[in-house]
């Protein structure tokens, strides 16, 4: 019999630049992503979200299809450049009118909307100021979060401001994968921490405008396992809870840095630079929840030499999937684990060890998983997408959900990753994700998966059917 609480939430994800196109209509500004997917060599195969899967024109259609499939929650995100073309000031009135419609459409099949303010396309004009590595990029995040309450705040009872600070600073600032594709450690830190002092304004103005929900912040969550049991393979994996962990749940559910690194990263780069009255804004801010986004587990080794940063951004198994930090820890094929064509290993135990560890270390906090999902490209048979791989991952993962609640974890619902097929960033869209196919050759047309009518079932029983 499933555990799952009665108030449980079964929901699905997406994010704006993945699903929305539409990148310069209706008054829309441009985001850091709508520049930098326009350069040579920065995406697979050049790929961009320009028109996506043109969700912004069929929004209707899409919500119908949640309906249909019976979803209780929709985690989607806003375009911040779409309500504010110039990151702040003047409000672009027919952005504000698409998600108004789209929360109303949502409501109208009592879908809870969830809503994400930061999925990673900052304006441009934003980036163009210094992007997060300024004061003024967190004060303008403010004002953009104070937008959305006053507009949606009535109608939306969970918040989260950002998704996964971890990848889009790692990758803007540290391997330059991402936008702003800068490769300086010292520089990765202050901006991260600019990203703190802006989630803090903007769950301070929350609680000052009185919004009737709860607010949270969006974490990857991904546990770390040594290769072996030497002592500097546990050592390598130590570290890397405590730079790629406790680094970014630390200052938003305790409200401080983990104390040791943070005496670390000053003496060696002078940074994070506090501003007079940072502590007090992380300290008194804290977050109502927690998102985990679980995809996989890291098997870490101890890495006295190399810095590597190899991706696997084709799908060609074995491609790349290595990560290492000269001098600190490095990522590995775990020999006996289970991979994608990504070479992302498949570990549905770590969701449950993740949740508990986040339970152990911050106690009591509502959990929402924010995202999980394989990324696959899936057969079609005789015409039907037959996402077998997909349903296999996702039960496994259920699973291990529900091993969680039964030791105590306090999980308020399940997002899977993605309602839709989707752009991935820099994998395009041959890396399939949604319960939903989009089919690029036929106008992209929507067409209901294998995985959608297992979901459906799923759904219906609330997790007693798998
Ligand atoms: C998370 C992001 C999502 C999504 C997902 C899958 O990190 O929050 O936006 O993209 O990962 O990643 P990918 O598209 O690289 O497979």
């Amino acid at each position: 019999m499933a555990v799952f609480p009665k108030d449980f939430l079964w929901g699905a994800a997406t994010a704006a630049y993945q699903v929305e196109g539409a990148h310069d209509e209706d008054g829309k500004g441009l985001s850091i992503w709508d520049v930098f997917s326009h350069l040579p060599g920065t995406t697979y195969q050049g790929t961009n979200g320009d028109v996506a899967v043109d969700h912004y024109h069929r929004m209707q259609e899409d919500v119908a299809l949640m309906a249909e499939m019976g979803l209780q929650s929709y985690r989607f995100s806003i375009s911040w450049p779409r309500l504010l073309p110039a990151g702040r000031g003047k409000i672009n009135e027919a952005g504000v009118k698409f998600y108004s419609d789209l929360i109303d459409a949502l409501l109208a099949h009592n879908i809870e909307p969830m809503i994400t303010l930061y999925h990673w396309d900052l304006p441009q004009a934003l980036q163009d100021e210094g992007g997060w590595e300024v004061r003024s990029t967190a004060e303008a995040f403010e004002e953009y979060a104070r937008l959305c309450y006053a507009r949606f705040g009535s109608r939306v009872k969970l918040w989260a401001t950002f998704n996964e600070t971890i990848v889009f600073i790692g990758h803007g600032y540290i391997t330059g994968s991402h936008p702003p594709s800068v490769n300086d450690p010292a520089r990765a830190i202050q901006a991260c921490h600019q990203v703190f002092i802006a989630h803090a304004l903007a769950v301070k103005a929350f609680r000052e405008m009185k919004v009737n929900g709860e607010i949270g912040f969006v974490n990857v969550l991904q546990p770390h396992t040594p290769l072996t049991n030497s002592p500097e393979d546990i050592a390598a994996s130590e570290l890397a809870d405590a730079i790629h962990t406790h680094w970014f749940y630390d200052p938003v559910l305790k409200g401080s840095y983990p104390a040791e690194l943070l005496e670390k990263t000053q003496a060696l780069w002078g940074v994070p630079r506090f501003a007079p009255g940072d502590d007090a804004l992380l300290r008194d801010n804290r977050c109502d929840f927690i998102g985990l986004n679980y995809y996989r587990r890291e098997t870490v080794t101890a890495n006295p030499d190399e810095t590597r940063t190899q991706a696997n951004n084709s799908g060609e198994k074995n491609s790349g999937g290595e990560f290492g930090f000269k001098g600190l820890f490095k990522f590995v094929r775990n020999p006996d684990g289970v991979y994608t064509d990504w070479d992302w290993e498949i570990w549905p135990q770590g969701l449950t060890d993740g949740i508990m560890m986040v339970k152990a270390r911050y106690g009591d906090i509502p959990v929402y998983i924010t995202e999980n999902g394989l990324g696959a490209k899936d057969p079609i048979i005789n015409g039907e997408i037959v996402d077998q791989s997909r349903i296999d991952y996702l039960r496994m993962h259920i699973e291990a959900l529900e091993k969680a609640i039964e030791l105590g974890a306090d999980i308020r619902g399940y997002y899977p990753w993605s309602f839709i097929d989707l752009l991935s960033w820099l994998n395009g869209y041959k890396k399939q994700y949604g319960f939903v196919y989009v089919d690029h050759q036929q106008n992209l047309a929507r067409k209901r998966k294998k995985s959608f009518y297992w979901y459906k079932g799923v759904i219906e029983s609330h997790g007693g059917v798998r």
